[in-house]
């Protein structure tokens, strides 16, 4: 274990980041659309909640095809979240309770109702023509080459005024922006700069691996996008260049959501001598229940699959590089109904989830409703899909999988992104507190018990509620360095099994498969002439069923329980409680259903 430098940490890498999705968050005008004014009378929730940043969807003019990733106008807000003072107030207000403020920039494509794309299509001559990817057709008037949407379509669409296709890898209301055009560039770091003069502390760039598409734009056939629409030639320098002309006086945060992005370029966006993103937004962690043919087909999962996608990326992105750390956003289901158990196991799932994602290296990003184990929408009919990717899979998979209706909605209910999208519950009451009037999308239904007012009960322990616990984990997580800027050093799945003699006849913890998940946190600093290492251990069950773990490192270095989720505390020993007791080799800990402890 290597004396690590204890850095001067900066916010982005101290501070969890909060994720609103504003159309869901709270409605303070009564429309059933959430709104600014709604985000800025929930900033103390925020700050109580310990994060110390804010990452807010796209709140700019849009058409709202894909909830306000088309943008039509960069510069001024969507009348359906406020106006432009609105959120330069937000963001005041925000810096004022110390929080930072990240805005969402879709910069890889537009709204087709953006006046540059209007103008690109009404004829030639004009000079926003270069600003789309447009090409011929084949000599059969095909498409130019065999790319898809990710959204179950083609990535082309024909438009008649101009008798070519524009290239959308996205809905045909998202047209792709041409980045080798150095105008477009420029306009993008216009917009840019005309963000941080209000204040922005830094961005959330929309796809920001797919801006740069392999010259010839040859077709995949079948093969990976990658190189060729995704990390494509020049994405380092495009990021490199726009990051140049950012024109701020304080230390601003570039978050980069880089689907399907290989670690050599993770690395490299990363990489502080670089100059390009601080963070990137990972997936694999999220496709580990993705079947063959991806999101729409459901795979069986282990905890040793999970396990071993962090364990490889917190690899990959070690010092210097900085990962992300997320369990859910507005694109994904809710982690509760994905990898825990909502049903019998809700607040210690979500818990346990929390912490062995949360107490990994790197920034956490909360997603809204996650702190307080919202769960998934049961959706039983295509009529309640309003997400446009969902709606085109269900489509698709009716369509050309041939599946029946019944069995398209059973493959699509698990991951539609409505799921994460139905209003924030901050209370019991009607609308579960989001809306006086009735929500754009129907609150779940199980508001009524969980939502934020019935979890306020923090004066009695972390181990309350799921909001208590999320409160008490990410002010552990700035309380240690070694959470902060330690290493990762995986244990788990560890080499579960009997331990030497294995336990007690008719012991009620057999040795499970693997279902425990720990890691170890390693950080060692100079005290003068002494060296002060503290190591962190973080250890959760991920299942359903008791499970006994050999838990093969620590033995005999004693410790003290830092957190925990089982409101009678840790029982990792039956007889006795004392760490060092619990610590001593071949003494198999014990771990209840999604019972997580930290050990310090
Ligand atoms: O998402 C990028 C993206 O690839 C998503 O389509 C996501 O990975 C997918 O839903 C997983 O199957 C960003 C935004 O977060 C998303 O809301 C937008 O729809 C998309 O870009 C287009 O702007």
């Amino acid at each position: 274990m290597l004396p690590w430098p204890m850095e001067h940490l900066s916010w982005w890498k101290e501070s969890a980041i909060y994720h609103i999705y504003p159309r869901s968050f709270a409605d303070s005008d009564g429309d059933g659309i959430g709104d600014l004014k709604g985000i800025m009378d929930r900033l103390s929730y925020i700050q109580r909640l310990g994060a110390k940043a804010i990452w807010m969807g796209p709140v700019f003019r849009s058409p709202q095809v894909d909830n306000g990733y088309d943008v039509s106008d960069y510069r001024d807000v969507d009348p359906l979240f406020g106006t432009l003072a609105d959120l330069e107030h937000l963001i005041e207000e925000a810096h004022r309770l110390g929080i930072r403020v990240l805005l969402d920039l879709v910069f890889n494509h537009t709204s087709d109702q953006h006046p540059w794309f209007r103008a690109a299509t009404e004829g030639s001559g004009s000079r926003y023509n270069d600003y789309y990817v447009w090409r011929d057709p084949a000599p059969d008037g095909a498409p130019p080459n065999d790319w898809r949407s990710f959204f179950s379509i083609p990535a082309w669409t024909f438009h008649e005024t101009r008798g070519q296709y524009y290239l959308h890898l996205f809905t045909p209301e998202q047209p792709d922006l041409n980045w080798e055009n150095p105008e477009v560039r420029r306009e993008m770091a216009d917009i840019a700069n005309f963000w941080l003069a209000r204040g922005a502390d830094g961005f959330r760039l929309d796809v920001i691996n797919m801006i740069s598409k392999k010259p010839g734009l040859p077709s995949l056939g079948g093969a990976s996008p990658s190189g060729i629409y995704v990390d494509g030639p020049q994405v380092l320098p495009y990021i490199q260049e726009l990051r140049s002309r950012m024109v701020t006086n304080r230390e601003i945060a570039l978050v980069g959501e880089t689907p399907r992005i290989t670690p050599s370029a993770a690395r490299s966006y990363t990489d502080p001598r670089n100059a390009a993103l601080n963070i990137v937004l990972l997936f694999d962690h999220l496709e580990v229940d993705h079947g063959p043919s991806g999101r729409w087909e459901h795979r069986a999962w282990t905890t040793g699959d999970l396990a071993g996608v962090i364990a490889t990326w917190q690899q990959h992105l070690a010092a210097p590089s900085w990962p992300s750390i997320y369990l859910s956003n507005h694109d994904q289901p809710r982690i509760v109904s994905r990898y825990g158990s909502d049903l019998d196991y809700r607040y210690q799932s979500a818990t346990a989830l929390a912490t062995v994602f949360y107490l990994q290296r790197g920034t956490p990003v909360v997603y809204q409703g996650e702190e307080i184990g919202m769960c998934n929408f049961p959706l039983e009919s295509p009529d309640q899909i309003m997400d446009v990717e969902s709606k085109n899979a269900y489509l698709d998979l009716v369509e050309s999988a041939k599946l029946t209706p019944q069995e398209a909605i059973e493959r699509v209910r698990h991951e539609a992104r409505d799921n994460s999208r139905t209003p924030m519950q901050w209370s019991g009451r009607h609308n579960a507190g989001f809306s006086d009037a009735s929500p754009w999308y129907p609150p779940n239904p199980d508001y009524h018990e969980w939502n934020v007012e019935a979890q306020e009960i923090c004066h009695e322990a972390a181990t309350s509620s799921v909001l208590c616990y999320y409160r008490a984990l990410l002010a552990l997580r700035r309380s240690y360095d070694a959470l902060l800027q330690g290493d990762y050093v995986p244990l788990a799945p560890a080499c579960v099994g009997a331990s030497p003699g294995g336990p007690p006849p008719g012991d009620d913890f057999p040795p499970t498969g693997g279902t425990v998940f720990a890691f170890l946190r390693r950080l060692s600093s100079q005290a003068g002439t002494s060296q002060l290492s503290t190591v962190c251990l973080v250890a959760a069950n991920l299942s359903d069923v008791p499970a006994s773990w050999n838990q093969p490192t620590v033995a005999g270095l004693g410790g003290t329980f830092v957190l925990w989720n089982y409101p009678d505390g840790p029982r990792v020993r039956p007889q006795d409680q004392s760490p060092a007791r619990a610590m001593a080799k071949g003494n198999p800990w014990r771990l209840r259903p999604w019972e997580c402890v930290v050990l310090v």
